[in-house]
């Protein structure tokens, strides 16, 4: 919390002097926490539709999508955004309701950063 600017009265000689003392306060920000949303590999999930998901539900152009479906596809898994926790976990749920719903078994997850 903030001290809030006092002023001080003291008697001198029978002279009132007022003296004012103003504190600069930096305020303290609190940033929220931030979640990666990362993308698992599977042998059945076929890489069209991996690089579907990424251009529908992480806005990557085609390109930066196939790359990062090949970095998950040789690696086994990759950061595909960071976000707070309740758009993580939007992307989240949207991946996995599109893959189950294509019978897919690709898998994403989050953790916080
Ligand atoms: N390994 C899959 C295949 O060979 C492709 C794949 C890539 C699957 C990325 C999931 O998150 C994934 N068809």
């Amino acid at each position: 919390m903030a001290p809030s600017p006092v002023t001080l009265s003291d008697r001198k000689e029978g002279r009132e002097h007022e003296t004012s003392v103003i504190t600069k306060t930096r305020p303290k920000t609190q940033r929220p926490p931030l979640y990666k949303v990362l993308l698992l590999n599977d042998d059945y999930t076929p890489m069209e539709f991996v690089v579907h998901v990424l251009e529908r539900f992480f806005g990557m152009s085609h390109a930066q999508a196939f790359e990062i479906m090949l970095t998950v596809h040789k690696r086994g898994l990759a950061v595909v955004g960071v976000f707070s926790f309740e758009v993580a976990e939007t992307k989240v749920a949207q991946v996995m309701d599109f893959s189950r719903r294509h019978q897919h078994p690709l898998q994403c997850t989050m953790e916080k950063e």
